[in-house]
């Protein structure tokens, strides 16, 4: 939910007017506006650039993954890795569009843990995936873009780890 339903909504509850406090964060929202769906372009455009770069970048960091009898060696297991970097990445340009973790919280990390434990993959080495993901993007941004969309992909990796 978006600050403005959030804050609607508590408004709503309370039969009353937002007040001065929802509106600020409101204006915030909309002030950052265009810089977070400029953002969130850059995310869309390059997201194959900035999967295969950080999954390189990854297999470099921890080669046991893609080694025999790693979670993702062979052909089809490693794109499978990949794919899972891109939801990671897609989920990121939901949060930053958004203006809120939530969307990154409900579809890709309740549930994470266990169900790559049950699929014997590391979950250190996902995070990682992501934090490569976040060098390779950030790059591509000015500074205060950079520091915006960091926050994001931070809050993967805490929500892994
Ligand atoms: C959008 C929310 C969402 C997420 C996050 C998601 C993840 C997800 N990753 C999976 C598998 C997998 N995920 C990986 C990923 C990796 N293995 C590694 O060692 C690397 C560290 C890592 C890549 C960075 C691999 C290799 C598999 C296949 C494992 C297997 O089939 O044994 C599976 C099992 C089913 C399948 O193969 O599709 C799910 C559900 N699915 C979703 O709908």
């Amino acid at each position: 939910m978006s600050i403005v339903t959030k804050s609607i909504v508590n408004a709503d509850a309370e039969a009353r007017y937002l007040s001065p406090g929802e509106l600020s964060r409101i204006k915030d929202f909309v002030t950052s506006g265009e810089a977070r769906l400029r953002i969130a372009q850059v995310l869309t455009d390059s997201r194959e650039r900035i999967v295969k770069e950080a999954g390189d970048q990854l297999f470099q960091k921890r080669p046991d993954v893609v080694s025999p009898g790693g979670n993702a060696y062979g052909e089809e297991m490693t794109a499978t890795c990949l794919r899972d970097m891109d939801y990671y990445l897609r989920l990121v340009t939901y949060g930053i569009v958004s203006g809120d973790v939530t969307p990154i919280e409900e579809i890709g990390l309740v549930g994470a843990k266990e169900m790559y434990k049950s699929l014997g993959t590391s979950i250190d080495a996902v995070a990682e995936s992501v934090r490569c993901m976040k060098a390779v993007a950030i790059g591509m941004m000015s500074g205060d873009d950079a520091s915006e969309a960091s926050t994001y992909f931070d809050y993967v990796v805490g929500g892994l780890l």
